[in-house]
């Protein structure tokens, strides 16, 4: 096991991996922005460097200054949480150029997986489902055949995009010429790369993601999956839950295996998540695989009563997965809600400032994740995340009206967030009902059909 760790991020994440650290008897070293002096994660951790000014590109991705701050404090390993350099193959590269071990996947790993199209081409070699493309578009004919084989309508999206950025829909061949030209213009202004391929469209699909966690010696199994389709507009997610609600047990199955299949096809190790994008005749798609463990990875820890972010230092220090598949069972239901510094009658617009006074909920089956406190500045620098409070009971109803509890007791005072949004999520009857999709969020509840 490791002597000491370097955590190179900020916020709650950098707090959990201080946490998971300190309960394997390993010591800690945080590093910080000028503006994150005060933060929480800093006051936990057995050291602290700061490593630039607040800005994310001179101080969380200044690359040097991490180093020399592991350097100095003599570290064996880094954890990069998520976001910042969690998913920069380089960085990997670099932590283990200088004898630091990386705490996630190998650096090839995040490469394929960071390249949509050789992540896509790995799937299917794996025989995992992809959703049907052209291809990148050479001809306006060539679109139009694939169009014909696949049917109106249908979706365009930027080979360089990701995140949305750059789709367009089409809904008749008569439009198809004008989709392709502009969707490419918009790549080439966005991303200065204007290849495009075309999509079968999928009709209010949901975003089901499945965890899985691989040793180093080839032991991968899958941690059950997350239903993700509560997303704001821009393609963040705002609410997530486990297992997924309303998944037909061979369905889930299917989802899970091909999910292990395709990190077995991807030579990893340590956790990572299969996002796939599932459809309501019981088919699903290949989407994505993020290599690093996720926001929303406690409704998975709490439902399969497993530490997740410990498992990636013990698997990352050499230990064997010592979990077996016919271990994971899920128990009862999760539900986790984002509360961000955002106001969401402003279209999320984000807040910043001093809190005032800060009251978090707690009771019988409410966790709570966070690095704030009555007082605490909420910089304008970094994502909007305050806390993730998860619910958990018996059973989804249960969850639901836990988690209803919860953010009547929850008070943040000093900037707006979104604990509104989510009381109207939870009092919605679709949402009760399991009925949420890819963009139920911006359709039902933010622009919700005229009575
Ligand atoms: C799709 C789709 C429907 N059909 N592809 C959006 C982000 C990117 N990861 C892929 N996305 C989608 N691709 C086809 N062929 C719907 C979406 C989509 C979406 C996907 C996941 C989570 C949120 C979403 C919100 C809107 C659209």
């Amino acid at each position: 096991m490791f002597n000491k760790v370097l955590i190179a991020n900020r916020g709650e994440i950098a707090l959990r991996i201080v946490r998971a650290c300190k309960e394997l008897g390993v010591k800690t070293v945080a590093i910080f922005s000028e503006a994150d002096r005060n933060s929480l994660h800093v006051r936990m951790a057995d050291e602290s460097y700061c490593v630039g000014p607040p800005q994310s590109a001179r101080s969380y991705l200044n690359i040097p200054n991490i180093i020399s701050a592991a350097e100095v404090a003599g570290v064996d390993a880094i954890h990069p949480g998520y976001g910042f350099l969690s998913e920069r193959e380089t960085f990997a590269e670099i932590c283990a150029s200088h004898g630091f071990k990386f705490i996630g996947p190998p650096g090839p790993a995040i490469a394929l997986m960071g390249d949509k199209a050789s992540a896509k081409k790995r799937m299917e070699e794996a025989g995992v489902p992809v959703i049907p493309g052209s291809g990148i578009v050479e001809s306006l004919e060539d679109a139009k055949a694939f169009c014909r084989t696949v049917g109106y309508p249908v979706l365009i999206k930027a080979t360089a995009g990701g995140g949305g950025k750059g789709m367009r829909i089409v809904g008749r061949e008569a439009d198809l010429a004008a989709g392709l030209e502009t969707a490419s213009g918009e790549a080439q202004a966005a991303f200065g790369d204007g290849r495009v391929y075309v999509e079968k469209l999928l009709v209010h699909p949901r975003h089901i993601e499945v965890q899985v966690l691989a040793d180093e010696f080839g032991h991968t199994i899958h941690v059950g999956e997350r239903d993700c389709s509560v997303q704001k507009p821009g393609h963040q997610k705002l609410l997530e839950e486990a297992p997924a609600p309303r998944l037909p047990t061979e369905v889930r199955e299917k989802l899970c295996w091909a999910a292990v299949r395709a990190t077995r096809a991807a030579e990893y190790s340590n956790a990572g998540t299969l996002e796939f994008l599932v459809t309501d005749d019981g088919n699903f798609y290949f989407m994505e695989m993020n290599t690093r463990i996720q926001v929303e990875h406690p409704v998975t820890e709490v439902v399969y009563g497993i530490d997740l972010v410990r498992w990636q230092i013990r698997i990352a220090a050499g230990e064997r997965l010592t979990v077996r598949q016919e271990d994971i069972k899920p128990r009862g239901h999760a539900i986790e809600c984002r509360i961000n510094a955002e106001d969401a009658d402003k279209g999320f617009a984000p807040a910043a400032g001093k809190l005032g006074s800060v009251l978090l909920p707690g009771g019988p089956g409410i966790r709570v994740d966070t690095h704030i406190f009555s007082g605490a500045e909420v910089p304008p620098y970094y994502d909007s995340l305050l806390a993730k409070i998860i619910a958990y009971d018996r059973n989804r109803a249960s969850a639901i009206a836990r988690m209803r509890r919860a953010l009547s007791e929850t008070e943040i005072k000093g900037v707006m967030t979104t604990v509104p949004i989510h009381e109207r999520i939870l009092d919605s009857p679709s949402f009760a009902g399991a009925n949420t999709h890819v963009t139920w969020l911006r359709e039902e509840v933010l622009q919700p059909p005229a009575a």
